[in-house]
């Protein structure tokens, strides 16, 4: 198979874990060819460290993306996740379409919030930036409370029904993305997983582990990246979902233990679990 060249823009946070420090060796492990737009420079991730570093570089997204145009790269894949500042997702839009190879695909990982609230630093007005961003996308992987800012709908934690999470899902593709995946569904109790729409035929699909007590930060980005990695492999959307729910759960598995590890998930050590996932060897 050709090898993919997969574009991913997200933030640099040195410390933590999370964002390109998890989608870069997520991506290589799935056999791709990786390039990165940083959208930002943190010291740590925003979710519990005090003090961070935060450098917004909006500003060389275009010098960046007109440069590639001149050498006339073109990327198979472009992945987002956490971006630095709302401009940036117009600076994108205006450039993809030149950047893009033929028959390109777009993942768009809404990164906005969890657990009901906004990360730190994200304005109210960030969300609605953000659906509007996902109509450019051939998958967006909102959690709950990522899709209920972005659909202004009532976020639950838990107990959900098929009625709610399918409201949710067709909203979600009514915002003009092709499929919709939708994190941190849970219908019973113990239980914790995944639903997805597909596009192409309506059809609607779940997929849960037993759930895991405890928080567990980044585990989005593991999941993501995953995903991409596989979809981008040729995967279907639901097998996609399938292996990043196995990878992010046994990512938990190595980390769930060490109680001092409470910033990130020790994905490095399932790796080879997700190439034997992935049929990479
Ligand atoms: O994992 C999502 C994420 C990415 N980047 C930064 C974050 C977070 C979540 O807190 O703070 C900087």
């Amino acid at each position: 198979m050709k090898q993919k060249r997969v574009l991913t823009i997200q933030d640099i946070s040195c410390v933590g874990q999370c964002s390109l420090t998890v989608a870069l060796p997520i991506l290589s492990a799935m056999g791709h060819e990786t390039a990165i737009l940083p959208s930002a420079v943190l010291s740590t991730h925003t979710g519990g460290f005090k003090g961070f570093t935060f450098r917004d570089l909006t500003d060389d997204i275009d010098p960046i993306m007109d440069h590639w145009q001149k050498e006339n790269l073109q990327f198979d894949a472009l992945y987002t996740g956490y971006l630095g500042s709302p401009r940036q997702i117009s600076l994108i839009v205006n450039h993809w379409d030149r950047l893009k190879a033929p028959g390109a695909v777009t993942v768009i990982d809404p990164v906005l919030g969890d657990k009901g609230k906004l990360y730190p630093g994200f304005s109210s007005e960030f969300p609605d930036l953000m659906a509007r961003f996902c109509a450019n996308a051939d998958v967006i992987l909102p959690n709950l409370t990522e899709a209920s800012f972005m659909l202004h709908e009532e976020y639950i934690e838990d107990h959900h029904t098929p009625e709610y999470i399918e409201r949710i899902l067709k909203k979600l593709v009514g915002l003009g993305c092709k499929h919709a995946l939708l994190t941190g569904v849970s219908f019973e109790e113990g239980k914790l997983g995944v639903a997805t729409l597909n596009g192409d035929n309506q059809k609607v699909s779940y997929y849960f582990r037993d759930f895991i007590g405890g928080a567990f930060h980044g585990t989005g980005d593991v999941f993501a990246s995953s995903f991409t990695g596989a979809y981008v492999n040729g995967k279907s959307l639901e097998d996609s979902a399938k292996i990043a729910v196995d990878f992010t759960v046994k990512s938990i598995e190595c980390t769930v233990d060490d109680k001092s590890h409470w910033y990130g998930v020790k994905f490095e050590q399932a790796l080879p679990y997700l190439c034997k996932l992935c049929g990479t060897i």
